[in-house]
C-alpha cells in the first residue's frame, strides 16, 4: 500500500490546500494531511481547530486521514510507513525552502521522497496567510476557503480583536 503524506500549518486550510489533498488523494493509495509545526510561523488556530477544520473539508475523501505531530517529518513518516511526502508548488519562491526540506528529510529518512503537485492556477496566489489577512480586514473570503468554514473562519477571526 502506498501511503503519502502532506504536512503543513494549515492555519486555516485554504481551497489551494484542498486541491492538493484531491489531486494527491487520487494518486495514493492513503493519504495522511498532518498538522505540523513551522518555527518560522506565529499560528492563528490552535492544532486542534486547524486538524477540525481539516477533517470537515475532507470528510468526502475515502483514503483521507487528518492527523497533527509535534515532532520531525522525517520521524513522523517512519513510524506511518509512508514513502512519499508531497508538497504544493506556487512559485518560484516556494521552491528554494521546498527543494532545502525534500533534501534534508531525505537525509533524515533515506527511504523518504518528496512529491511536488504543482497548484492549479487559480489558486496560484492563495495562502493561509492572505486568507487572515482579509478576514482581519472584514473581507469577504469565500472564494478562498471551504463554504463550511467561512462562518467560523470569520468568528474565530472576530475574537482576536
Ligand atoms: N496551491 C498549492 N499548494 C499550496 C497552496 C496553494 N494555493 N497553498 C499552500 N500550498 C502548499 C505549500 O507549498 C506547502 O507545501 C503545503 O501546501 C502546506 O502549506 P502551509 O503554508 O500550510 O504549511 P507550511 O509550509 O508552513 O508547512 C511547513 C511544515 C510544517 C511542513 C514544515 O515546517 C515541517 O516539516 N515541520 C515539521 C518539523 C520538521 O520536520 N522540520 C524539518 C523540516 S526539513
Amino acid at each position: 500500500m502506498k501511503i503519502a503524506i502532506y504536512p503543513g500549518s494549515f492555519d486555516p486550510v485554504t481551497l489551494g490546500h484542498l486541491d492538493v489533498i484531491e489531486r494527491a488523494a487520487a494518486l495514493f493509495d492513503r493519504l495522511i494531511v498532518v498538522v505540523m509545526h513551522n518555527q518560522t510561523k506565529k499560528p492563528m488556530f490552535t492544532p486542534e481547530e486547524r486538524q477540525a477544520f481539516l477533517r470537515r473539508v475532507t470528510s468526502h475523501l475515502d483514503n483521507v486521514e487528518v492527523d497533527m505531530f509535534g515532532g520531525l517529518l522525517a520521524e513522523y513518516a517512519r513510524q506511518r510507513g509512508a514513502c512519499t511526502i508531497v508538497k504544493g508548488l506556487r512559485a518560484v519562491s516556494d521552491f528554494e525552502s521546498e527543494f532545502q526540506m525534500a533534501l534534508a528529510n531525505r537525509k533524515l529518512n533515506p527511504d523518504l521522497d518528496t512529491a511536488f503537485l504543482m497548484t492549479s492556477a487559480e489558486y496560484m496566489y492563495l495562502s493561509s496567510s492572505i486568507v487572515k489577512d482579509i478576514a482581519a480586514h472584514g473581507g469577504d473570503i469565500s472564494g478562498f476557503v471551504s463554504p463550511e468554514l467561512v462562518d467560523e473562519v470569520l468568528k474565530r477571526m472576530r475574537k482576536e480583536d
